[in-house]
């Protein structure tokens, strides 16, 4: 008898299907139609001109058949609403944090966090920049300070936690500016713009340490903090026998409060918080949540979605196979496209795989928008929609107004939460592999229309022509990485 060989049995998924939601494969003439119309930005598609929907892992997780029961048991009271108060223990008991605000999503949670702590002239600190997190620091008057280690920068550095602080560039700037004007580090959990990087426990506990010898305040972008928690288990000492749940815990044990988008490790649609520890840091984030969000029990959520939430965060850390599965078939996509020749961001991420459009596209300038490109041509191979994660989204600096040029460019295929199957992946690999093949007869974007804030939501672009090779070389900024064939991580 024949025997099948594999891995697949280490991370197969935990759950059957019980629904299914009819999806369209458009033709290349409705494909090309799209992505006109779109004004190439992926952003603009509508859904339904989307064959296999890769551009966010945000409220785009299918939930459980507990959690839609969940829903029909939501209380809607506007005041003191019984599914607020599941909302809480759930915080309470999974992240540590006795003191709860919900918000509409993870931004809301940014906006207050940011307004409460922030005056004008002061920096903040972090782990690489995310958009919103970035926007409404400053928005606040406060400015941006990237403290993450250089190897986060590099595409092709095989570090194991690519999202962790260095502690010297932190100490730097502490001496620069002064600790009183640093109100908090923003240390995000499983770096996004880094390629859902992690963050070890020795780096976060050093972190507090040296952060609370200056009294300042260390906030956690807990968004995807169990994925963080799953890369500790499998990849730092010591933490090989405890459970996701116990290493979550012991995470949020190192900060003083975190934002949650729970439209990503949460298993909702909608939602968010902000988690503190200190009574009186709460008791003036509710001042303002009460006049953007809500009132202070539900914030920008129904009754329903704070049951459904409730539930969903009980739900990923019920054992460790559901973060298993989802980070294992991320790791399946990266290594098909590792196996193709494709030079992704290694190690590979946790809620996605992140294509490096400056090495599939050297004859592109970054001023070009080589990732830009690269998303809306793999959308017009195959209807696959991707994300641009460079120099659009890095957006403008606003004290010179010049293009922020981030080393990293790159286009996000980003895995939503138990909806695809494997042949999904394999599908996605394949186009991502032929537009690779022929990636020299792609050409560039330009603007035509430049939204002054978070432009790359809802900018509109137009290709420029293929530039011709000699130009090419002239134009090409130096590579940090060859073409990568390696293991990921
Ligand atoms: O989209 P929100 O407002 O629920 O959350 C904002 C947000 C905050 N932090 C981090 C790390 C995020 O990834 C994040 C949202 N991310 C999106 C929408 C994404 O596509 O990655």
């Amino acid at each position: 008898m024949g025997t099948l060989r594999g891995s697949h049995r280490r991370w197969a998924e935990p759950y059957r299907i019980k629904m299914v939601e009819p999806i369209r494969i458009p033709t290349r003439d409705q494909r090309e139609a799209a992505i006109l119309d779109a004004g190439y930005n992926t952003f603009l598609l509508r859904s339904e001109d989307v064959y296999i929907d890769l551009l966010t892992d945000s409220g785009t997780s299918a939930m459980s058949d507990r959690q839609w029961a969940a829903l029909m048991v939501g209380d809607e009271a506007y005041a003191g609403s019984r599914s607020f108060y599941h909302l809480v223990d759930a915080v309470h008991e999974v992240y540590g944090y006795p003191e709860l605000v919900p918000t509409h999503q993870g931004r809301g949670a940014e906006n207050i966090l940011s307004q409460i702590l922030i005056k004008p002239g002061d920096v903040i600190p972090g782990n690489m920049y995310f958009t919103t997190t970035r926007w409404h620091q400053e928005k606040a008057g406060g400015s941006f300070a990237d403290v993450i280690i250089d190897e986060a920068h590099d595409p092709a550095s095989l570090h194991p936690f690519k999202g962790n602080v260095d502690l010297d560039k932190l100490r730097r700037i502490i001496a620069e500016v002064g600790a009183e004007r640093i109100p908090y580090i923003s240390l995000e959990t499983n770096v996004n713009m880094a390629g859902g990087q992690p963050v070890s426990m020795a780096n976060l506990t050093a972190t507090y340490e040296l952060c609370h010898e200056h009294g300042i305040l260390v906030m956690l972008d807990a968004t995807r903090a169990l994925e963080n928690a799953w890369f500790i288990q499998q990849r730092e000492p010591g933490y090989a026998r405890r459970s996701v749940a116990e290493i979550l815990l012991e995470i949020c044990s190192h900060s003083d409060g975190a934002t949650v988008s729970s439209k990503k490790d949460n298993l909702v649609n909608i939602g968010g918080f902000l988690a503190l520890r200190d009574p009186e840091l709460a008791r003036r984030a509710r001042g303002l949540l009460v006049a953007y969000e809500g009132l202070h029990t539900y914030g920008g959520m129904s009754g329903r979605d704070m049951e459904a939430l409730a539930c969903g965060i009980r739900e990923m850390i019920d054992g460790d196979d559901h973060v298993r599965a989802r980070i294992g078939q991320v790791e399946y996509l990266g290594n098909l496209l590792i196996d193709a020749g494709v030079p992704i961001v290694l190690p590979i991420g946790g809620h996605g795989v992140y294509l490096n459009a400056r090495a599939i596209l050297p004859h592109l300038p970054q001023d070009d928008l080589p990732a830009q490109s690269l998303a809306a041509a793999i959308y017009l191979d195959s209807g696959v929609r991707a994300m641009e994660r460079g120099v659009v989204s890095a957006g403008r600096d606003p004290a010179t107004g010049e293009n922020r040029h981030p080393r990293l460019e790159l286009v996000r295929l980003t895995i939503p939460r138990r909806v695809y199957t494997q042949s999904h992946m394999e599908v996605t690999a394949e186009s991502v592999a032929s537009v690779c093949a022929d990636a020299d007869e792609i050409g560039g974007l330009a603007f035509t229309d430049e939204p002054e804030d978070l432009r790359f939501f809802l900018a509109r672009f137009r290709p420029l022509p293929v530039p011709a090779k000699s130009t090419a070389e002239v134009s090409q900024r130096p590579l940090a990485e060859p073409h990568l064939i390696a293991s990921g991580g």
